[in-house]
């Protein structure tokens, strides 16, 4: 399904031009390529950008990876060498004409050749080569030759070093872990949540540059000064190759073309300092507008223009405090001066088979991320620097990014010298292409690693030597504590570097007062829901809990013979050394036992969104003490059970519809113990808002039982307890399971905030099965629906066809018509689902 997506996109053409501005003349090589296996004869054409199982895959060499237990049976392909060829043609060469061949990213060795000749050897993924190929280029037809060796081979004679880094790689899912010793994405290798896909090939674009004297190799603004009235800023410019005599840059506004100066172009650097008058600021989405200034620098040689480059540019202040304070240190970000408490989710890479994701798949991930009101994402440290578009987005969108740098859960060779020096390239080439971004708000060294030596037992389980011990961790510091910093403050002088996230373990109750948490004691520690609500730290940059993705992407990997827990399929596709189990136990403990697979699979979903309910309220409802919630994890990079509230193909399970509650600028969280009912209200909002609290508690059918108001004056960004109501004065005569709360804050202009209560785990109240009315109507394409009981997390889809609806996994009231909009085909009718 995705794959003809994938093939849907490429257009045939042999050599287009892409851009050809001034001199600058860029020459798409993205057509004619071929590809065999090192050793055999016979050539395939292969698409590029592209890896090696997606050509394998188009070819009917392999069966799709995702299904069934195909993962096992792909594995040889990381064991071979590959050869990408393709031929190119120049009409005619100039002496005065320079040329550059770009590769954008070659995962991972890769040596290239043209015309035979060797003239490049790569050794890391996340880099951009450049290659002037002058010498090697001939007029008419030319050869260009991609090279793969298996990243196995290459890292295998590593393993017996003195040092064991690769022993600490707990999710790398081969006996000979050579990731750790791989420049290239690490969840590749296998996850707790993906499978091992170690692939190869040119996974980003490739293209040839011609140009005359020089051509921009970067233009970057900087943000000096920002207030209210005026911003300073500094426009750097670089070229490659030398201005001609009398060059200047020219800087404007791409939209207005209004000039904010000019500047002779030197010989290859030049700088600008311009400033703004009462600059517009960039906000989240959620506090402001996303607003970016598009700059236009030119290169100008009098009337001419020899090159150009336009820039999109926000600007915002942001700082990362952390402050010690009376009980531990503060974490949190001010954006233009103001504490935001961060909302979002942790990211993975959306498809183990990177080039196979489309521009499409980026834009609906992060709009799904915007609708349900997150303001941050997390890039994971065990995947990718992102493509540009990906940040593109953010900023438009108004959505920040945590960017870790890519290190993950493992030790890492910073004693090396080859290494240390590849990876000074590749953070030095990562920070310039993505500082302008406005989106990001902090780097962060890696991803648990800190934790993992000190707290997590490594060096005891893997019996490190105290001597090799000590190297390693001072590698470590050589890498996240010295030279990753020292870059940042270099290439990024205004952003944060943070060394590791988590900066506090979660094993004691006071470390929750220190810094990032990833609070695991839920899932990989014994803790049930109830340990959310007890362990807030001052910013959750992680915790998470599984469910099973919705029926149609089950059906999409397996077959009616696989539908159990026990199969082997469902127990190949959980990556998770626990997995299934502690699903099923949880969602045994809240809902009643299932009737079949697909009804534990829905109640799978629930339980998942009960847990990050408890979650995330627990975290807003500390607002001050707690400044930040990041679940573990917004997507899914193949279909399985995972932690994610959007699965593989997009669709969203019933966290994601939660969320939509749970990160609103204005939140109702509600509690109760034995004898009060606790409420307490949360605002991200920046002024403040007067409303009433009405608290209506209801019997099952509908019958009113009890109906409070309250008048409230909610400050702005603040958090707090408004009440606690005796839960006599609620139920009256009723028993807490016979009964549900619907709380609601109100103004004149209408419902500003509202949540549904439950007195008793779902499993032990006396729900009847309901009598829904379905309405469909195909013109406005919406459906409503109704029911005379009260209706639980009910679930709507379609059996045969493929739908997604505006709103779902929702609580029906007695006599309550809900009406919802869908999208794509509604097949023969609309199924659903509920909570018995
Ligand atoms: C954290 C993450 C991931 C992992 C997840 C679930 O450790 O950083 O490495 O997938 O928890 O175990």
């Amino acid at each position: 399904m995705r794959y003809l997506k994938y093939s849907a996109v490429l257009v045939a053409l042999f050599i287009t031009i892409i851009n050809a501005f001034g001199s600058v003349e860029k020459i798409d090589i993205s057509q004619n390529w071929k590809f065999r296996r090192a050793g055999e004869t016979q050539w395939l054409d292969a698409r590029v950008p592209g890896v090696v199982h997606l050509d394998l895959l188009r070819h009917g060499l392999i069966p799709d990876p995702y299904y069934g237990t195909n993962e096992d049976s792909v594995q040889w392909i990381e064991r071979e060498d590959w050869m990408y060829e393709t031929t190119f043609n120049i009409a005619n060469i100039s002496e005065s004409t320079h040329y550059e061949l770009v590769f954008e990213g070659l995962d991972t060795y890769a040596s290239v050749f043209l015309n035979g000749e060797k003239i490049l050897s790569a050794d890391n993924m996340y880099l951009r080569w450049v290659i002037d190929v002058k010498p090697w280029l001939r007029p008419g037809i030319n050869t260009l030759m991609v090279y793969f060796r298996s990243p196995m081979t290459v890292n295998e004679p590593k393993l017996s070093r003195p040092l064991p880094y690769h022993v600490t790689a707990e999710n790398d899912a081969h006996k000979d872990k050579v990731s750790v010793y791989t420049r290239k994405a690490p969840f590749q290798f296998g996850w707790d949540w993906g499978p091992r896909m170690v692939s190869c090939g040119i996974w980003r674009p490739v293209y040839l540059l011609s140009w005359q004297d020089a051509r921009v190799e970067d233009v970057q603004i900087f943000q000096e000064q920002l207030s209210d009235e005026r911003a300073d800023l500094r426009a750097a410019f670089r070229l490659s190759g030398a201005a001609p005599a009398g060059a200047q840059w020219v800087l404007r506004d791409a939209v207005t073309g209004a000039e904010y100066g000019r500047t002779a172009a030197g010989d290859t650097a030049a700088e600008l300092k311009f400033n703004i008058r009462n600059p517009r600021r960039w906000w989240t989405h959620n506090l402001g507008e996303p607003y970016l200034y598009r700059f236009e620098a030119l290169l100008m040689q009098g009337d001419a223009v020899l090159d150009r480059r336009e820039i999109r540019f926000g600007l915002r202040t942001i700082e990362v405090i952390q402050e010690e304070d009376s009980i531990g240190r503060a974490f949190y970000f001010k954006l233009n001066g103001v504490p935001v408490f961060m909302k979002g989710a942790n990211y993975i890479p959306g498809d183990a088979l990177l080039p196979r994701r489309t521009p499409d798949d980026f834009r609906r991930l992060l709009q799904s991320a915007k609708d349900v009101n997150m303001n941050m994402i997390r890039v994971w440290g065990g995947g990718i620097y992102e493509e540009d578009l990906f940040y593109d987005l953010c900023d438009e969108m108004g959505l920040l990014v945590w960017q870790d740098l890519m290190f993950a859960c493992s030790m890492y060779p910073g004693d090396d010298p080859e290494f240390f020096e590849n990876v000074r390239r590749e953070v030095t080439y990562n920070a310039r292409r993505l500082r302008h971004h406005p989106s990001i708000a902090i780097w962060c060294g890696n991803n648990e690693i800190d934790m993992a030596w000190h707290h997590w037992g490594w060096q005891v389980r893997y019996l490190i030597a105290p001597g090799k011990a000590a190297k390693m961790w001072d590698a470590y510091q050589a890498l996240f504590h010295r030279l990753f910093p020292a870059i940042i403050q270099n290439e990024d002088p205004g952003r944060t570097y943070v060394s590791s996230s988590p900066q506090s373990n979660w094993g004691k109750a006071e470390n929750f007062n220190f810094g990032t948490m990833h609070y695991w004691g839920v899932w990989h520690g014994p803790d049930d829901f109830e340990g959310y609500k007890r362990n807030v730290g001052r910013y959750m940059n992680e915790y998470g809990f599984q469910s099973f993705p919705e029926w149609t992407t089950i059906r999409a990997f397996s077959q009616p013979t696989d539908w159990s827990l026990e199969s082997e399929v469902m127990k190949r596709h959980q990556k998770s050394y626990i997995g299934n189990g502690v699903i099923a136990k949880f969602t045994n403990k809240h809902y009643k036992t299932p009737t079949d697979f697909q009804d534990f699979v829905y109640k799978s979903q629930l339980t998942q969104a009960d847990g990050m309910r408890a979650a995330i309220s627990s975290h807003r409802a500390r607002k001050g003490h707690c400044m930040g919630t990041m679940y573990w994890q917004l997507n899914d990079c193949w279909p399985g059970p995972s932690w994610s509230g959007i699965d593989y193909f997009g669709r969203w399970k019933a966290l994601h519809y939660t969320l939509r509650e749970l990160y609103a600028d204005l939140l109702i969280v509600a509690d109760n113990d034995q004898s009060r009912l606790n409420v307490n209200l949360v605002s991200d909002q920046l002024k403040p808002v007067k409303g009433n609290l009405l608290i209506e508690v209801f019997r099952l059918d509908g019958r009113r039982v009890s109906s409070l108001m309250f008048d409230l004056d909610v400050p702005a960004n603040s958090a707090g307890q408004y009440l606690a109501l005796p839960l006599k004065t609620l139920l009256k005569h009723a028993k807490p399971q016979q009964v549900f709360a619907r709380i609601r804050f109100m103004d004149a202009s209408g419902e500003l905030a509202s949540t549904m209560h439950y007195f008793a785990p779902a499993k032990l109240m006396p729900l009847e099965k309901p009598e829904l009315d379905i309405a469909v109507d195909e013109d406005t394409r919406t459906v409503t629906v109704s029911s005379k009981t009260l209706v639980r997390s009910l679930f709507l889809y379609s059996a045969s066809g493929d739908c997604r609806f505006s709103d779902n996994f929702f609580d029906l009231l007695p006599g309550e018509a809900r009406t919802v909009r869908y999208e794509g085909a509604l097949g023969d009718g609309i199924k659903f689902q509920f909570v018995d």
